[in-house]
């Protein structure tokens, strides 16, 4: 039988993708949930060369980054498949699979830090069913309340200043002008979830976990991914960002 453990951040969006793909194929699994900005250096004690989540180890082997997790659980368990057997259709969904990681997936992550740091309680919305390592063994509003040296760093790491969250809140509505084109082009959004599906999905899911944001996309067909695919996902934070930098999201949402 296969072993898999998935090493994850609560919250992490990449992470999630992994887990769901995980589920979806029906490989039993177990997981470490580890701390954010910690996890860094956690990694390599835990033999990868890579410092980040997900990671995953197979029956002793290891895979890091969300687009080699989708590849290897196609070659460890080809069935059902996270990429289509058509070449043409499969060139679509790892086109889409890469925007979604090397373009998307920063967006909320860049968001996210700046309205944690706002919002430090809201932490504890992430931690829920999250193993004890991730917040250091302590009670969940314990360790929120003394996040502010992680969450300093997190915002240097992912430059989450005022003006780039700022342009990252105006580029999202075009960012999800482009997911609602796939779907309706069927590279995302068919019956069958491919990768893409759980890269970009996982994306949405995290953004809707801000409240001032979801409540202007939910009505996205690029949200149903993430309803669809991530009804688990943890997280709720209250309204955090001045409303005209939401503004391009409402015109967006409107168009
Ligand atoms: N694009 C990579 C990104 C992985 C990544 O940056 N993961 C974040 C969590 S979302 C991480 O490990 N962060 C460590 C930290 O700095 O806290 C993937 O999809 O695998």
């Amino acid at each position: 039988m296969t072993t898999v453990r998935l090493y994850s951040i609560p919250g992490s969006h990449p992470a999630a993708a992994a887990r769901a793909m995980l589920e979806h194929k029906g490989l039993e699994y177990r997981r470490t949930d580890l701390p954010p900005v910690v996890s860094r250096v956690m990694m390599r004690p835990f033999g990868f060369s890579g410092n980040r989540v997900p990671a995953l180890k197979i029956d002793g082997r290891k895979v890091q980054g969300s687009r080699n997790v989708s590849r290897e659980l196609d070659v460890v368990k080809p069935d059902p498949p996270l990429f289509p057997a058509d070449p043409e259709r499969r060139a679509a969904v790892e086109e889409a699979e890469r925007w979604g990681d090397e373009v998307f997936q920063q967006m909320p992550r860049t968001i996210s830090w700046w309205a944690l740091k706002r919002h430090k309680s809201d932490q504890t919305s992430f931690l829920e069913g999250a193993g004890p390592m991730s917040r250091f063994w302590m009670p969940p509003r314990l360790a929120a309340a003394t996040s502010g040296p992680i969450l300093a760093i997190a915002i240097r790491l992912n430059d989450s200043t005022d003006e780039t969250v700022r342009q990252t809140l105006a580029s999202i509505g075009p960012a999800l002008d482009h997911i609602d084109g796939l779907i309706e082009q069927g590279v995302l959004g068919t019956e069958q979830p491919n990768a893409a599906d759980f890269q970009i999905g996982a994306s949405m899911a995290l953004l809707m976990a801000f409240d001032d944001v979801r409540e202007r996309i939910e009505s996205r067909p690029a949200a149903g991914l993430a309803r669809r695919l991530f009804p688990w996902y943890p997280g709720k934070v209250q309204p955090s960002f001045p409303p005209e930098w939401l503004e391009p999201l409402r015109q967006s949402a409107r168009a």
